[in-house]
């Protein structure tokens, strides 16, 4: 039993002494480490903020890279993995996220004349718990 919560990311280690003592006074005493495991209470959070404004050339080549979105998750283990996706409506055929590096790449060429300007919506999720969603934007 703990008086208060426990949270790992503020301390991952205590340190506790048991004393057990009998009715005559005599007590002896235990160390005892507790290590805290983790549990997926943290989003996570994009870096530096949620917001991105990106430019690319309209004359830039298929699959070239747009910008790169990150977020950051302070569990540890899968309940830290991100996972980048675009996020509907803002699937877009002329734009793709990599699920591992974030980075955002063009799929098809561009035409200025014809759109100048692309608003995408990027989520990132820990893999356990669809905690984040974030806008990326993209021009
Ligand atoms: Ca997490
Ligand atoms: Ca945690």
């Amino acid at each position: 039993m703990t008086r208060r919560s426990l949270d790992r990311e503020t301390t991952r280690d205590h340190h506790v002494t048991v004393v057990a003592q009998d009715g005559g006074g005599l007590q002896c005493r235990s160390a005892v480490h507790i290590t805290l495991s983790d549990v997926n209470d943290n989003p996570p959070r994009f870096v530096p903020h949620p917001h991105y404004n990106g430019s690319v050339k309209e004359d830039a080549s298929v699959g070239s890279p747009v910008l790169r979105v990150a977020a950051i998750d302070p569990d540890v283990g899968i309940n830290r993995r991100v996972r980048y996706s675009l996020e509907p409506p803002h699937v877009s055929v002329m734009f793709a996220v990599d699920a591992v590096s974030g980075v955002i790449t063009l799929l098809q060429t561009l035409d200025r004349e014809h759109q100048d300007s692309y608003n995408l919506r990027v989520s990132a999720v820990d893999q356990v718990i669809r905690w984040s969603r974030r806008w990326a934007y993209v021009k």
